[in-house]
């Protein structure tokens, strides 16, 4: 296998996101992978923690850590750099048979150079901080300042050239996050002299054109949005340079997290992260942006409405979608599926350590495996058919559910057929779904062949039938195989009938894979 080959230090393919018709796979070891994973809490990232943080990666069944890198860490005096702690990492990750991501905090760590160094944070005069339009001064550091970038930039082009010294063949670490929730609290834009006179001159040509509007100056081009808009830019262009540089080093993904507005409202941008990559804001980082590949929204927001209209956000044609953070409370567990169902490339719950840090009200009050139960279902059930899912998930023949908060059903069109995804009910008999006792369940489906799916899912009923019209009398399911995958072949195990089949194919929460054939009669 590809993780035996890895450990032996035999080279691997690198990591690498392909796109076909506006759909996308992050390739591992040249096929699409599916990132369930797990993020440590912020300051997880020292040696003597990691033993607390693996029994936790672990018990989830993720496949990939995202830990940070800090500046902080690695080059606490300018120029001279240490990457201990990332060579510890490495050498564990590969012993436990996982994955990483790393996390790149640098210049932003939710909007504050709280992660850079001293000789940056406490340097106003070098590394100027941002000026609200009343004057005052924030902790995030201004994007418009050319050391700031000078310095960021080379000391992560120096954290990539070591990570291709020790990682470049062996290909653990998949992909990179370049700093964490970017953008300013309490300053919708940088107001420093330097800043003001950038913003009185004229929108650059490139966002001009990629967003077609006519040239002028920010506030003739942008109106009320000017002021974010303007932060939104050159933010995103601070953190673009920053991975392009990175990239020239070592050329795997390169991705950045969102810290969310309101996916419905017109927020107030004083009142977030402004200029970080928000959903009013994405073509912005589009256009500013290539060096990266991917956007990621960190949803911390238990709410069925808010986190898939969310997931929709972040899924484009031009964006993968990688949900980057999310709750590590049970509720959160479910969103996995719908993840999927929007063609997601990867899911990652943070604060996944026995640290004994919890961010509630984010995420869970209490960390243990009895808490983490269903993120261990829905992993190992998903994770047992990762690549064939992420595979079909590339041809657009993946379909995914979550239990709603309110209704306790929901549709999903397979084109030929429909399956209706029920929540709360027995698993004999035909009754009302009242929905599970708190909201849980999910489903995923995927096409195989013509007529024929795959159907796994977590606390959950699937009911089927025909959309589309075919055969003379109707249709109906001409055989339930349970089994699983192995090396790529669907290995069978036994038939689902009668009383597993009547009252549609109901999942609890043992994790089982489901081979559905259809005919016509
Ligand atoms: C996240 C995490 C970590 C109620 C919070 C989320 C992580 C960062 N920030 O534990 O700090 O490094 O990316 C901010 C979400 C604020 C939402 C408030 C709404």
């Amino acid at each position: 296998t590809p993780m035996a080959r890895a450990a032996e230090g035999r080279s691997t393919e690198m990591p690498r996101i392909v796109r076909e018709d506006g759909r996308y796979a992050l390739m591992v070891d040249g096929a699409p992978y599916l990132v369930l994973g797990a993020q440590a809490n912020n300051s997880s990232n020292w040696p003597s923690v990691l033993p607390q943080v693996w029994p936790a990666v672990e018990q989830v069944q993720a496949n990939t850590l995202l830990m940070p890198i800090a500046w902080q860490q690695i080059e606490p005096k300018e120029g001279q750099f240490d990457f201990s702690f990332l060579d510890t990492l490495l050498a564990q990750a590969r012993e436990h048979d996982k994955h990483l991501v790393l996390l790149w905090f640098g210049t932003w760590k939710n909007n504050s150079p709280a992660y850079a160094p001293d000789w940056v944070k406490l340097n106003n005069d070098r590394f100027p901080r941002v000026v609200n339009a009343k004057g005052v001064m924030r902790g995030s550091l201004s994007p418009l300042a050319p050391a700031t970038l000078e310095a960021d930039r080379r000391a992560f082009v120096a954290f990539m050239r070591h990570l291709k010294q020790v990682d470049g063949q062996q290909h653990t670490v998949l992909m990179v996050q370049v700093e964490n929730e970017t953008g300013t609290y309490g300053a919708v834009r940088d107001f420093t002299p330097l800043a003001q006179k950038v913003f009185d001159g004229k929108v650059p040509d490139d966002l001009v054109k990629a967003l077609k509007k006519k040239p002028g100056t920010w506030a003739d081009v942008f109106g009320k949005d000017a002021d974010e808009f303007f932060h939104a830019y050159y933010t995103a262009r601070f953190v673009d340079q920053v991975a392009a540089a990175g990239k020239a080093e070592y050329p795997i993904p390169m991705y950045v997290n969102a810290a969310l507005r309101d996916p419905f409202k017109d927020q107030d941008p004083a009142t977030y992260s402004a200029g970080g990559p928000t959903w009013n804001v994405l073509d912005i980082w589009k256009a500013a942006a290539p060096a990266i590949d991917l956007i990621g929204p960190d949803i911390y927001d238990r709410g069925y409405e808010f986190y898939t209209k969310t997931l929709e956000q972040y899924k484009r044609p031009d964006n993968a979608l990688f949900v980057a953070e999310t709750g590590n409370d049970a509720v959160y567990a479910r969103y996995v599926f719908a993840t999927l169902g929007h063609q997601g490339i990867g899911f990652a719950p943070f604060g996944i350590d026995y640290t004994g840090y919890v961010n509630y009200p984010l995420g869970a009050t209490k960390i243990n495996a009895e808490t983490l139960e269903p993120f261990t279902v829905s992993f190992k059930l998903l994770g047992a058919m990762n690549r064939e899912l992420a595979a079909l998930s590339l041809k657009g023949k993946v379909w995914g559910a979550s239990e709603p908060t309110a209704d306790h059903s929901n549709v999903l069109d397979l084109g030929p057929y429909k399956a209706t995804v029920s929540y709360g009910l027995p698993q004999f008999g035909d009754a009302k779904p009242t929905g599970n006792e708190k909201p849980s369940g999910g489903v995923v489906i995927a096409e195989l062949a013509p007529n024929e799916y795959l159907v796994a899912g977590y606390r959950a009923r699937v009911d089927f039938a025909q959309a589309i019209k075919a055969g003379k009398n109707g249709y109906m399911i001409a055989s339930v195989e349970e089994g699983h995958f192995e090396n790529g072949k669907w290995v069978f195990e036994r038939l689902w009938n009668g009383d597993q089949t009547d009252y549609g194919l109901n999942f609890t929460t043992v994790p089982q894979i489901l081979k559905v054939r259809f005919a016509t009669f």
